[in-house]
């Protein structure tokens, strides 16, 4: 979604690379042609990749390029040359960025800290060269695996800034101005509703600590419905640990801060119980306006055992010391910002079971492809369990059925990687 101009939601495209094919050749020399095999692998296709970039603080690069595909593998090369691997795609985002699978809504996964990487999509492994179809009875196979393609996916990026602290309020309170006094923020300030349109991050120090509050544009009532601007940016304070919930206590609007504060609270119950359920802070803003005093007092009286209070003013930076030193002391108890755990899920992939079927030179049918990779690593060969696993995974996939349309008889010899065995 983006809204002024600030994106924090996009959808892109993302493919890994397609594996190389396996090379089918053979060496030649003049005046001997077909020596013996010397195809190699073909490459594995790249991956994509997704790292948090602490420089980055919006997804708007997304809204210009919106197609990542990694480069595939190279087909194997003869003379016994792998192909190339295909380059990776590296995608940098912000710090706190959902990915997510856009036609599920799953999270795949949350890119949290700087520099940490996610490989969301691996890329298909490279086919294997004929050479190694060669065995001490086939000396010259004359075929070569394909490699293995991988399919395009839609992903949901969804930005969940990480702060500590999130600043929340009417329009026109005095948020912006609140991080801009106790932080090096320098958000726009101004005497009109919806100032603040997108969210803004400070770094606030308290003696030798810092921790990061996040200003986001003000709530109104319905804002958890969509009301105004809230709750397209409610998410951003999802992850925070702990609230400023900022009132303006002169109440010059006309509004009663009894009221505004009730509202809030209505607020962000409505949109999540996690985010009502945080440790809070009460700022009374604007105290040097006439009659703060009188209502300060009457929220006090009414708030006062179960809220913890303070009195300032930010413009006038009064009482923010105060505020601080409750903040923190709070904060410091608190647990770590959490990483949202991804949703069970797995992205869906091309059919990777395929097979070729190829005659060799000694008349045995030969089963080329993902199929038998995948078999050869869950089959035990001894074991007779297995073995009838084996039989029924090939009879299910078709492969009899292909067998028999190539013309392979009772007697036959069929192999499967290292099993060889007669057809019946
Ligand atoms: N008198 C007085 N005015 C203040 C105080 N704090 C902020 N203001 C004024 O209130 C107006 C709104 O301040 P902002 O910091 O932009 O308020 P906000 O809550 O960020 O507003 P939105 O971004 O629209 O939600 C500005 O004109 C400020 O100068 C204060 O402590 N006392
Ligand atoms: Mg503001």
């Amino acid at each position: 979604m983006a809204t002024n101009g600030f994106t924090d939601r996009v959808k892109i495209t993302v493919k890994a690379g397609d594996g190389g094919d396996g090379m089918n050749s053979f060496k030649a020399y003049k005046g001997k042609p077909a020596c013996g095999p010397d195809g190699g692998d073909g490459g594995d296709g790249g991956d994509i990749i997704f790292c948090g970039d602490r420089n980055m603080h919006d997804l708007l690069p997304f809204r210009y390029t919106a197609k990542y595909y990694a480069e595939n593998g190279e087909r194997g090369g003869s003379n016994k040359c792998f192909g190339k691997r295909g380059a990776d795609v590296v995608i940098k985002v912000p710090c706190g960025t959902l990915v997510r699978d856009a036609e599920s809504g799953k999270i795949v996964c949350d890119v949290f800290a700087d520099g940490e990487t996610h490989i969301l999509l691996h890329g298909g492994r490279g086919g294997k060269g004929n050479v190694r179809f060669t065995t001490a009875r086939r000396h010259a196979p004359n075929f070569a695996q394909k490699g293995q393609k991988v399919l395009p996916h839609a992903l949901i990026l969804e930005m969940k800034v990480i702060a500590d602290v999130g600043l929340v309020g009417f329009p026109n309170v005095g948020k912006s101005t609140l991080l801009s006094k106790i932080s090096s923020a320098k958000p726009k300030i101004a005497d009109y509703h919806f100032t603040t349109l997108s969210p803004n991050l400070g770094v606030v120090s308290y003696y030798d600590n810092t921790f990061i509050a996040a200003d986001i544009p003000g709530l109104i009532e319905g804002a958890a419905q969509g009301a105004g601007l809230g709750h397209d940016f409610l998410r951003h304070i999802e992850r925070t640990r702990m609230l400023l919930h900022v009132v303006d206590i002169s109440g010059v609007e006309g509004r009663d801060p009894l009221a505004d504060f009730e509202t809030i609270k209505a607020e962000l119950a409505a949109y999540s119980a996690k985010l009502a359920a945080l440790p809070s802070v009460v700022v009374l803003n604007k105290c040097d306006i006439a009659g703060a005093e009188e209502n300060a007092a009457r929220f006090t009286e009414k708030y006062g055992d179960v809220c913890d209070i303070c009195r300032i003013s930010a413009i006038r930076g009064e009482g923010t010391a105060q505020m601080l030193a409750k903040v923190w002391a709070k904060l410091s108890a608190l647990p770590p910002a959490e990483r949202i755990p991804a949703d069970e899920f797995e992205f869906e992939e091309e059919d990777n079971t395929q097979f070729e079927i190829f005659l060799d030179e000694n008349g045995a049918y030969v089963i080329v492809g993902g199929l038998v990779d995948l078999l050869c690593r869950n089959v035990v060969l001894n074991n007779p369990d297995s073995m009838n696993y084996f039989q029924r995974v090939l009879k299910l996939r078709g492969v009899f059925k292909e067998l028999e349309k190539m013309g392979c008889k009772a007697g036959d010899t069929v192999v499967v990687g290292e099993v060889e065995f007669e057809y019946v």
